[in-house]
């Protein structure tokens, strides 16, 4: 028998989550999307069998509001049992959004469903038939929807050489008092510890990945187009304390998108039909495309092929159409193009339905580099923006002077009133949407004269 043990890391199922609004979907792609976090619940269930694990990690937020869903308890419970009957454990610690508090379940856990509690650290042995201890679980529940303590200082397992794994669910943001305040130093120091099993954060992320590892799983199915990509678990498999590998294992029936697409290098739009072929031909390919595997997670090879997608479209870029067919009715050729879409790509396999189209076009401008030849002011401007977009002190400084403003947010729970999320992509479009608004007055200007 194998020394080490194999196990699956979820978390943030977020159960009774409401279905955000996406327009006047068919009959086929409602269900979908009603169904599509049960789905990847049960796509987590079919890997733990499918790959035999020891057993597996819920890390918090189970449910999306202190009282369960009476669905949402249900359909775990249905879950939870298919699991018992291969005497496959599930250990539980729930998080901000479904504290214990006075929460009661509405049905009853089958015996595999160990539950670790708000009041300490609890800690778990996974043994054996011959008693030997294969690996150690710890963790500790939220009480209340904001736990303000260091509660990772106290996962203090026995000094020995068997695998310890903490469940944790955090920020991981020592300035946040809402979600364990903790810093990723905190959790590397934590004597003994070898797998860090997070929970809170919505994307996939492998933060360390030796020594110990620290990993967040993401959301198992995402429910807004906030929360766009491939969504899925992770399938541990840990031989020893420092020999543990991570492989991801795509759960989400449906795959929300933001698509921004230029219409820059497209000189041949005449009309909004033309726009509407474009959009389609470029839906055709997002369908036919292999998915993206969430940035430094090795992807499990099971051929994993999605429902559909929910697509959010930004269209920019400058070009005659704009003037001519756009300008001044944004909504209602947005309206017109989103319908088209939807009968063209919302019935395909998988499906591609268009949430919204954001029209972001803008009055074509001559050629820059003959302008930046002529025109001195022009040139200043280019210059000045190039010095910003290439030096990282530049950019240091302009985001020191904006001050708070500059945060990045860690999840959706995250997000601050007095903030604004800007990531480095962000920043370079602002940047050139800067120049470029500059460029577009200046020559209006001198239009006028
Ligand atoms: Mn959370």
């Amino acid at each position: 028998m194998l020394d080490g043990v194999r196990f699956i890391h979820t978390g943030d199922l977020h159960l009774g989550s409401p279905l955000k609004a996406v327009g006047e979907i068919s009959e086929r792609l409602k269900k979908s999307l009603i169904e599509s976090s049960y789905t990847a619940i049960k796509n987590i269930v079919d890997a733990a069998l499918n790959h035999n694990v020891d057993f597996i990690l819920m890390c918090g937020d189970i449910y999306d509001n202190e009282a369960r869903s009476v669905k949402g308890n249900r359909f775990l419970t249905d879950q939870m049992k298919l699991l018992n009957d291969k005497n496959i454990p599930v250990f539980i610690i729930y998080g901000n959004h479904d504290p214990i508090g006075k929460s009661i379940d509405f049905f009853d856990f089958p015996d595999n469903v160990k539950i670790l509690g708000a009041e300490t650290v609890e800690m778990c042995e996974i043994t054996a038939k011959s008693g030997k201890i294969r690996a150690r679980i710890l963790g500790q529940s939220y009480g209340a929807p904001s736990e303000s303590r260091k509660i990772h200082l106290n996962y203090r397992p026995p000094e020995d050489n068997f695998i310890n794994i903490a469940m944790l669910h955090t920020g991981l943001d020592p300035g946040s008092n809402a979600y364990v305040p903790c810093s990723l130093e905190e959790l590397k120091n934590q004597s003994g510890i070898h797998y860090w099993a997070l929970g809170h954060i919505h994307s996939p992320e492998i933060i360390n990945d030796n020594n110990p590892v620290i990993a967040y799983p993401g959301i198992p199915q995402g429910r807004d187009v906030g929360e766009t990509g491939l969504k899925g678990c992770f399938l541990v498999q840990a031989e020893s304390p420092d020999l543990i590998e991570l492989e991801f294992i795509p759960t989400s029936p449906v795959i929300w998108l933001v698509h921004r697409l230029s219409i820059d290098s497209y000189t041949s739009l005449n009309n909004i039909s033309d726009l509407a072929d474009l959009l389609i031909e470029e839906g055709r390919r997002i369908i036919d495309t292999a998915l993206e595997v969430p940035s430094s997670c090795p992807i499990i090879d099971n051929n994993f092929k999605p429902e559909g997608y929910v697509i959010r479209w930004e269209i920019c870029g400058k070009g005659s159409i704009h003037d001519d067919l756009i300008s001044g009715r944004e909504s209602d050729v947005a309206e017109e193009l989103e319908k088209m879409l939807n009968q063209h790509l919302s019935s395909m396999n998988p499906y591609l339905w268009t949430e919204s189209i954001k029209l972001h076009t803008g009055s074509p401008i001559p050629d820059l580099e003959l302008l930046l030849a002529k025109d001195e002011i022009l040139k200043t401007l280019y210059t000045i923006k190039q010095k910003i977009r290439e030096n990282a002190d530049l950019k240091e400084n302009a985001i020191s002077t904006m001050g708070n403003i500059w945060y990045k947010p860690r999840g959706e729970d995250d997000l601050r009133d007095d903030t604004f999320p800007v990531t480095a992509e962000k920043f370079d479009s602002l940047l050139e949407n800067a120049f470029n608004l500059a460029v577009e007055r200046i020559f209006k200007e001198r239009e006028d004269y």
